[in-house]
């Protein structure tokens, strides 16, 4: 008599605990939609738009990265000590470090909020920065990363590459990736700028990774353009970072809601 007692108590606690778990989304839910004075959300749906959420704010600030002065003459790779890279490019490859646009502008300059931001605490994404080894050239050459954020390796190469970042701030790695097509996953743990990757076995193989605390960064292309989306309201120190030309920095205020303009300006 008494087990059976203490099997219906088991019963109705599983009941109970059933119900319970049943609530919970449309509690999550009606409290999304009440914040966002609109349709209850699903939860899977919020968590989505958590994951993805870009920013804190509705402010921008953008700009170009000039270059004064005459391009140099950008400098030729000699990929002829491992074949496996020399058969992939029917072009000369020229080196990287410098690359002024037809525009006047300058590529691969790392562009972010220095200061400003202190005291907010930014989740990293969980979408992977990617860095991939291609024709025995790292693609993209510079890139940002948030701390905390994975970064994707790739060998889309038929040869051996090793990827030797060495950080100040966070844990150096060493990673062997002979075969094509092998993707590793790292991350950084502490902001830095900059940390600089290379290969052993391609001496020419160079990537530079801005690592920041928060969203607010950006590489110029080949329009030499910046653009950082979704800022608070505020005052910023931004800094422009060159490999060769070293950093810049400027302070700019923005309105909330609005866009700011922010130019740099190196010369060679
Ligand atoms: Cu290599």
């Amino acid at each position: 008599m008494r087990y059976e007692r203490q099997h219906a108590w088991i019963f109705v606690a599983g009941v109970l605990v059933a119900i319970g778990c049943g609530s919970r989304p449309q509690d999550a839910a009606a409290t999304s939609g009440d914040a966002q004075g609109g349709e209850p959300i699903q939860l899977a749906q919020a968590a989505d738009e958590v994951a993805s959420a870009p920013a804190a704010g509705s402010s921008t600030i953008q700009g170009t990265v000039k270059f004064a002065g005459a391009a140099p003459s950008a400098e030729r790779i000699k990929m002829d000590a491992d074949p496996q890279c020399k058969l992939q490019h029917q072009e000369p490859v020229e080196k990287q470090d410098v690359v002024v646009n037809p525009n006047g502008t300058l590529q691969h300059v790392f562009v972010y909020v220095k200061s400003g931001l202190e005291g907010t605490t930014f989740t990293p994404p969980a979408q992977a920065a990617t860095l991939d080894q291609h024709g025995c050239m790292y693609s993209p050459h510079v890139i940002g990363i948030q701390v905390n954020q994975p970064l994707e390796i790739t060998n889309s190469d038929a040869t051996l590459h090793n990827v030797n970042c060495k950080p100040a701030n966070s844990k150096p790695f060493n990673l062997a990736q002979p075969v094509k097509g092998m993707k590793s996953k790292k991350q950084f743990t502490a902001p830095e700028i900059m940390v600089k990757c290379v290969c052993n076995v391609h001496p020419w193989m160079a990537a530079y990774v801005g690592v920041v605390a928060h969203p607010y960064y950006g590489v110029t292309g080949a329009d030499g353009a910046f653009s950082l989306t979704g800022l608070p309201a505020g005052d910023y120190t931004l800094e422009a970072w060159h490999e060769k030309f070293g950093v810049k920095t400027k302070t700019v205020h923005v309105g909330d809601g609005e866009t700011a303009s922010v130019d740099f300006e190196f010369a060679g």
